[in-house]
Formats: structure tokens, sequence, C-alpha cells
């Protein structure tokens, strides 16, 4: 399998965090998205949105960092990550749309404004995120991870732009059920780092 990937997105970070806790090789294909790669015609046809990741699989690709955990939980057979039951995988849809909503609207815009100087409303960026987190620490309230007693694909969607948070300049001291999940996601085996996160 091939990862069309970027070391310092996020999105792409939580594509390669599930591929290394699974023991899974992989060939890492970097598109230069300061050099404006993503959007040159070899690679809109493979992404036509322009964006990384992407994920090739032989003849297939799957795009969207969301869509490839779901599709790599499948393949691999990580029941672990993606329960079999339909309650479970509602569950855990539900913050892998967070992750691709809120988390995009709060924390990583906040991180876009910060750390890359995008022109971004800061202030509103970091109300969102914080209405965000607020949600999330009493959500994590006697809870270990997102669903169940266990690690599972929406910890994986949601933990790289909330690791990330700092470099938006957002804190987060007042939530200490996220640290420590934050923490429980970093002791897992294998578990590995990218830049901005260790
Ligand atoms: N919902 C998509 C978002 C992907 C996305 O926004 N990727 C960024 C890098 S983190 C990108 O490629 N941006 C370039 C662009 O949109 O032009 C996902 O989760 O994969």
């Amino acid at each position: 399998m091939k990862l069309y990937d970027f070391d310092i997105s996020g999105n792409c970070y939580k594509v390669r965090l599930l591929l290394n806790l699974l023991g899974t090789d992989y060939e890492r294909v970097p598109v230069d998205l300061f050099g404006g790669e993503h959007k040159t015609e070899a690679y809109l046809a493979i992404n036509p949105k322009g964006q990384v990741p992407a994920l090739a699989d032989g003849d297939i690709v799957v795009s969207d960092s969301q869509a490839i955990l779901v599709y790599l939980a499948k393949k691999l057979g990580a029941d672990q990550f993606w329960p079999d039951d339909g309650l479970t995988q509602a569950q855990i849809t539900y913050w892998l749309c967070t992750a691709a909503n809120d988390v995009v609207q709060g924390p990583g815009a906040a991180r876009l404004a910060k750390k890359f100087n995008f022109d971004i409303d800061y202030e509103a960026a970091q109300a969102r995120a914080h209405a965000l987190f607020a949600v999330i620490e009493a959500h994590l309230q006697n809870r270990q991870f997102l669903v169940g007693a266990e690690p599972t694909l929406a910890d994986i969607a949601m933990f790289p732009y909330i690791g990330l948070c700092g470099e938006g300049e957002l804190s987060l001291a007042d939530y200490p059920n996220i640290q420590a999940w934050l923490s429980r996601i970093k002791a897992l085996p294998n578990f590995i780092a990218m830049p901005g996160i260790d």
C-alpha cells in the first residue's frame, strides 16, 4: 500500500498512526504541499480534491483520512478499532464526523492561524476549540477512551489536532480528562510521533 503523505499534516499522521499501531508495512509517498504538488495533474488523478492523505492499495484509491481509517481497519481485520456492530460503529462515526468538522474548525484552524499564518479568524477558532474541548472533557469523565474500554478509530481520528493544539496556542490546562486521554494514546504499543507531538 502507498500512502500519499505530508509529514506535518495531522490528517496524514492519523493514518500513519493506525498503520503503525497495527504493525503494517506501507510505502510513504511524500507530497510537497508547500510546492503545490497536490494541485498537479498527476496528483489530481489520484485525488481530484487535491488533498492528502490518499491511500493506494493496488488499483483501489481511498481518500479522506476518516475513510482511510475505516478501509484499513476492515482490510487488516482490526476489529478492536472498528468493531462489527452497528451501534458501536455509529458511536465511532460520531467522532469521525467530529474530527472532520468541529476539530478542523476549532483546534485545526487555530493551528493554521498561529503556526502557518493563515488568514483565519483566530478568536472564532479559539472559541470553537474550547466549546469542543468542554464536550470531550465531559464525555471522558469515567471513560478511558472515546468509545468503549479500548482504543478505536474514534481515538485515532480525534487525537492528532488535539495533541497539536499547543501549536495553535490553545491550552489544555482546564481539561485534565483530555490530558489523561492523550497520555493513554501515547502509551499504546507501537505509538509513533509526528512533528509537534512527541
Ligand atoms: N477531510 C480530509 C481533509 C484533508 C485535508 O484538508 N488535507 C490537507 C492537509 S491536512 C490538504 O491536503 N490541504 C490542501 C488543500 O486542501 O488544498 C481528510 O480528513 O483527509
